[in-house]
């Protein structure tokens, strides 16, 4: 008996085998969860389908996070195969690539609507819903990153999005308590992802981490995925609104 059999999570973030999303998954599942996970076009949907059905998951569903109408559909979906949700893992984010090369100063309107809406937004809209469907309480769990806290050469307006969302932990976690949903992040160091491919000096970025952090060595997969698991069980049964950092201590370092 795993620590997650009976109980049904919701995995958003899934694209290939690199994501931290799939590293959850993964461990959700030798836990015993029963899984759904979604994909947010196409392309994606061709990578998912095989890593679902490689843990025998059958709940595969789109979910592009800035449609209304898809969320809805997703959870109309869920409520129907499941009835009830116990967690929710969110673990994605967008920005205008353009936006992480310009200066933060020349970030456009529709650069940071776009950021907010994806990265942010999305968290709050998962929740509004999730909650009708965690009728036995509840855990949510997103990924951030130090950028929303501290300077990050290039993060730009996804450093600010990522604020957004942490401030979002904080009220979600005060406006859904009382039902006994907690909502916490895990602060990820580096990690090598389709969404980190294309960040220019990414492997510059990942060798000067493993260098100085206190454990001297970069972040796994692995490493997020244990947080995640004490996030959604109920061995963090007390903690809710926190963040986390799962970053080999780098972010205690001062210069
Ligand atoms: P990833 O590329 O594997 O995952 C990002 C996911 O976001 C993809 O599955 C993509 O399909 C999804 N996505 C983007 N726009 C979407 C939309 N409109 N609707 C639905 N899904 C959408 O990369 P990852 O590194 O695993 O990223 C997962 C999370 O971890 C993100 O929130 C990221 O900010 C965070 N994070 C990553 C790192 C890192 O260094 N890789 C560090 C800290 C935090
Ligand atoms: O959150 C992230 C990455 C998020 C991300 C990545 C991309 C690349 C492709 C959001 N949107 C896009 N849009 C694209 O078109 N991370 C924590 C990884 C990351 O990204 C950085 C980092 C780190 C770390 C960007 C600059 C500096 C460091």
């Amino acid at each position: 008996m795993g620590m997650f059999s009976g109980k049904r999570i919701l995995v958003l973030g899934v694209a290939n085998e690199r994501s931290i999303a799939w590293g959850i998954t993964e461990a959700l599942h030798r836990e015993g969860a029963e899984l759904a996970l979604t994909y947010m076009n196409e392309a994606i949907e061709k990578r998912v389908r095989p890593l679902a059905e490689s843990i025998q998951c059958t709940n595969v569903l789109p979910c592009d996070v800035q449609k209304d109408a898809d969320l809805d559909q997703l959870f109309a979906e869920l409520e129907s195969r499941w009835g009830r949700v116990d967690g929710v893992v969110h673990s994605l984010a967008f920005a205008d690539r353009e936006d992480l090369q310009r200066p933060f100063a020349q970030t456009s309107r529709e650069g940071f609507r776009l950021a907010l809406d994806v990265s942010a937004y999305s968290l709050i809209a998962l929740a509004g819903r999730a909650e009708k469907l965690m009728t036995q309480g509840g855990a949510l769990l997103t990924l951030s990153y130090v950028g929303a806290q501290r300077v990050v050469e290039n993060y730009n307006i996804m450093g600010v999005a990522k604020a957004a969302l942490e401030a979002s932990v904080r009220y979600l976690a005060a406006d859904l308590g009382p039902k006994n949903i907690r909502v916490n992040a895990v602060s990820a160091g580096p990690i090598k992802t389709l969404a980190a491919s294309g960040i220019p000096h990414f492997k510059d970025l990942l060798s000067a981490f493993a260098q100085r952090a206190p454990l001297r060595r970069n972040v796994s997969q692995e490493d997020v995925a244990q947080a995640a698991l004490f996030y959604l069980s109920n061995m963090s049964s007390g903690i809710t609104g926190e963040v986390t950092f799962v970053d080999c201590g780098f972010n205690v370092l001062g210069v």
